[in-house]
């Protein structure tokens, strides 16, 4: 990046939180006068590479570490996703070694379920119990009632000994709590999904639509920075939020649409990009299929009519149609990444897929690249036992495209109703369930049914709390994982080593599954020795090894075509094998073969609908205790309409607590007046407001989004659970 645009991504970086940008650089707020130091130690230092794991990005990095104690991190230049730089939650990532509040030794259960009361145990101890318990449900009710809850790359190998125990039940948060609606949408559109990272072409975009998706509060690193380019070069910009982000202020439009009615926006804007024949006509003639149909449903759906829907007037509708068609094919429209909104997602995602085939940008330069990554063959393993039953997530099919990962709260439900077959054992590993799934009640509900609930992670964490036993993790720094070989531009490997040890008695996923599978008799599947030879056993397999990876990172493969236009030969995965407009799929199946609009319940007098996302220091709920991070933001403010403040009677800074519809009472959260609103909502970042004592430095700090999410529709085609379906009111503490 050049100094200019990299000007510019701190700024984008700063807009909300001013402070960001002082950790984005060189670390230096690590360390007061790491600078003085700096030249006298410099000789002493040592550079490993690594890759980051404070989101689920991997972008490689530089750890700097003397005398064994580690410095800072910096973006490690070769790696493709970073190009050398970090975001403000990488960078302060160094501080999740620090951490003073970690979890030192392994942990069991001494009182209620939730009380928090522990006895620290062995090693041996913690896994001899928990292959106990594991064995006693196996005999019981058989393999798959051990369930694994499992987010991020650090799963690998949980993953692994649960299969090879016999189970499929294997889920996470980051599909139907987030993207799957999208992989859906895309899919039945394009025959493909978005994936991670997002195959959008930002940085070449001419027009850049983006809907909800709020770039610079979301840090995702690559996506960010090639927003910083497209906004230096001047690309397009248009912004469809009720509130007015960090992106709106780049925008050449900014839209504030009317919550949870975006899809009548999408239906608007095609029904004047078709009638005045705006699309890339070549394109949707050659690939796409029922155009003809959907081209005459779309037809009733015109600006004037979208008007009292959204809010937007019919000429901004019009307008911003236009420009999109001036730019094509090198408009994208963003396909977001959490699409779980309303329950209607995967049509709403449908509709993005739809006006993207409009502007003929999927395989385009500015659109979505074909992406590639690094064949490395698997470890070979003795094949995984057969299992009994189908997963319990999504009995009888009801949601048919549910496809990809299973449905978490199919899992969680089967926990509680015991159907199709009872689940008894959960492993969660590096997910935070009672604040990432909706409904925390039902959480617990499930959690109080179980015979075990063993909890992986690196500080007491809210559902640690909950736990029966609790396995501390050394953290990212401190620890191998499996290799990263995402798809993207261009293929690549990166690898996550140790840069420094670990501080007191945890263990890296790797051992603890391993460990585990040899208690419960399962040691043919771990015939490696430690993970330096699981892993130089892949690497030797792609002609590298452990050490070269050890000293470079990160290792790319050569540049390949990623457009149509530059020949690649265009392949939709459909049943029609084109672009489906119409889609007989969902026709088939009962659902609308061409997405339809339906108006979203509307919040009682009095009440706000409740919106949420991503502040550019915090990861979810897991980053409040990091020293830096939280320093950086300590808590979450709500975001208030100055007039509904003003109506209201709430001052800026006061502090207020909200109460949902079905009367739960939120903690006491800053109030934020601000125009940046709309006055049908409110908004808070997530991840705040958590009810572990043991996390005292982010005890009941802020609001939980989470606490107030009772409600969410399930959407109907996939089964991701619609979470902006939550409306609120203030309560003044007495
Ligand atoms: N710093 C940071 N970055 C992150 C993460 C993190 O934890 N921290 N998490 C990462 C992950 S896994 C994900 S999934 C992404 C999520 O990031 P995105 O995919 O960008 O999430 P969204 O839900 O689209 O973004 C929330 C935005 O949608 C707006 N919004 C709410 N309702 C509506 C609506 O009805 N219509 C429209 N048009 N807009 C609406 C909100 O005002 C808010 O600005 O962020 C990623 N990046
Ligand atoms: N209300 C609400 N719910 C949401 C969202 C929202 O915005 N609001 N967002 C949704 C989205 S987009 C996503 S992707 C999901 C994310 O959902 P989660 O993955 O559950 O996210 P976190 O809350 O960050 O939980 C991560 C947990 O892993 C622990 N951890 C951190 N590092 C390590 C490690 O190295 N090893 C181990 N073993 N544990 C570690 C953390 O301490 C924390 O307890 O949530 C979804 N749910
Ligand atoms: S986006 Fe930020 S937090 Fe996520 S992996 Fe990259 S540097 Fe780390
Ligand atoms: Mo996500």
């Amino acid at each position: 990046m050049n100094s200019l645009s990299r000007r510019k991504f701190l700024k984008i970086t700063g807009a909300t939180v001013g402070a960001a940008a002082v950790i984005t650089g060189s670390g230096k707020a690590l360390f007061k006068g790491a600078d003085k130091v700096n030249k006298k130690i410099v000789k002493g230092i040592k550079k490993i590479p690594t890759y980051c794991d404070v989101c689920f990005w991997k972008c490689g990095a530089i750890a700097y570490v003397k005398d064994g104690k580690l410095w800072k991190i910096e973006g490690n230049p070769k790696d493709p996703l970073s190009k050398g730089r970090l975001c403000p939650r990488g960078t302060g990532g160094v501080s999740a070694h620090y951490d003073p509040e970690r979890l030192n030794s392994p942990l069991i259960r001494k009182k209620e379920r939730g009380e928090e009361k522990w006895v620290a145990v062995t090693w041996g101890e913690a896994l001899d119990y928990i292959a106990k318990k594991m064995n006693k449900i196996k005999e019981k009710y058989g393999p798959e009632s051990m369930a694994l809850f499992s987010h991020g790359v650090g799963g690998t190998f949980l993953k692994h000994t649960i299969k090879a125990f016999g189970s499929r039940n294997i889920t996470a948060p980051s599909f139907a709590q987030c993207r799957g609606p999208r992989e859906t949408g895309f899919e039945l559109t394009f025959g493909d999904v978005v994936g991670s990272p997002e195959r959008t072409d930002i940085k070449n975009s001419k027009c850049l639509v983006l809907i909800g998706s709020h770039l610079g509060e979301n840090m995702h690193n690559t996506q960010v920075q090639e927003f910083a380019e497209a906004v230096e070069k001047g690309t397009s910009i248009i912004v469809v939020d009720p509130r007015f982000s960090v992106a709106a202020s780049k925008a050449k439009y900014y839209l504030p649409i009317k919550p949870g009615t975006d899809i009548a926006l999408l239906l608007a804007w095609m029904n004047v990009i078709v009638k005045e024949k705006l699309y890339d006509i070549d394109y949707v003639n050659k690939y796409g299929f029922g155009f003809e149909q959907f081209a005459a449903e779309i037809s009733q759906y015109t600006p004037e009519w979208a008007y009292p829907e959204t809010g937007i007037e019919p000429e901004l509708i019009r307008t911003t149609a236009r420009e999109m068609a001036l730019y094509k094919p090198a408009t994208l429209v963003h396909p977001g990444r959490h699409t779980t909104w309303y329950g209607d997602d995967t049509q709403r995602s449908r509709a993005i897929a739809l006006l993207n085939a409009l502007m003929g940008s999927w395989g385009r330069k500015g659109g979505f690249y074909l992406p590639y990554n690094y064949s490395v063959p698997k470890y070979k393993y003795p094949p995984y036992p057969k299992p009994e039953h189908e997963p319990v997530d999504n009995p009888n099919h009801k949601y048919p495209f549910a496809e990809g990962e299973l449905l978490s709260t199919g899992i969680r439900e089967a926990t509680i109703t015991g159907k199709p077959y009872p689940i008894k054992g959960w492993m969660v590993y590096a997910t935070n369930l009672t604040q990432s799934l909706p409904n925390r009640e039902e959480t617990i509900k499930a959690i109080q049914n179980l015979d075990l609930l063993v909890v992986v992670d690196i500080i007491p964490s809210e559902i640690a709390g909950w736990a029966d036993v609790v396995l501390p993790e050394v953290t990212y720094l401190e620890r191998y994982d499996e290799l990263n070989t995402a798809s993207f531009r261009q293929s690549f490997i990166s690898l996550r080593q140790p840069v420094v040890d670990a501080p007191g008695d945890q263990k890296p996923n790797w051992w603890i599954a391993k460990q585990l599978a040899e208690r419960l008799g399962l040691e043919k599947y771990y015939p490696w020795k430690d993970i330096e030879e699981y892993l130089d056993t892949r690497l030797k397999g792609a002609g590298l090894s452990l050490n070269e990876l050890k000293k470079k990172g990160v290792v790319t493969g050569p540049k390949e075509p990623i457009y149509f236009d530059e020949g690649i030969e265009p392949e939709f995965y459909t049943p029609s094998g084109k672009i489906e407009f119409y889609s007989l799929q969902l026709a088939e199946a009962g659902f609308d073969p061409v997405p339809k609009y339906k108006r979203p319940e509307q919040p009682p007098p009095g009440y706000f609908r409740l919106l949420f996302g991503r502040a550019p220091v915090h990861t979810f709920s897991k980053t409040q205790s990091y020293p830096l991070l939280h320093h950086q933001m300590e808590e979450n403010v709500l975001w208030v309409n100055t007039d509904v403040a003003k109506r209201f009677g709430l001052k800026n800074g006061e502090y207020i607590k909200l109460k949902n519809t079905d009367g739960v009472i939120s903690n006491k959260i800053k109030v934020y007046a601000t125009e940046r609103i709309r006055t049908d909502c409110v908004f808070m970042v997530h991840g705040f407001g958590q009810t572990s004592k043991q996390l005292k430095s982010t005890y009941l700090r802020g609001a939980s989004d989470s606490q107030l999410i009772t409600r969410y529709n399930t959407d109907p085609i996939m089964g991701g659970t619609g979470m902006n379906v939550n409306f609120v009111t203030f309560e003044w503490e007495v």
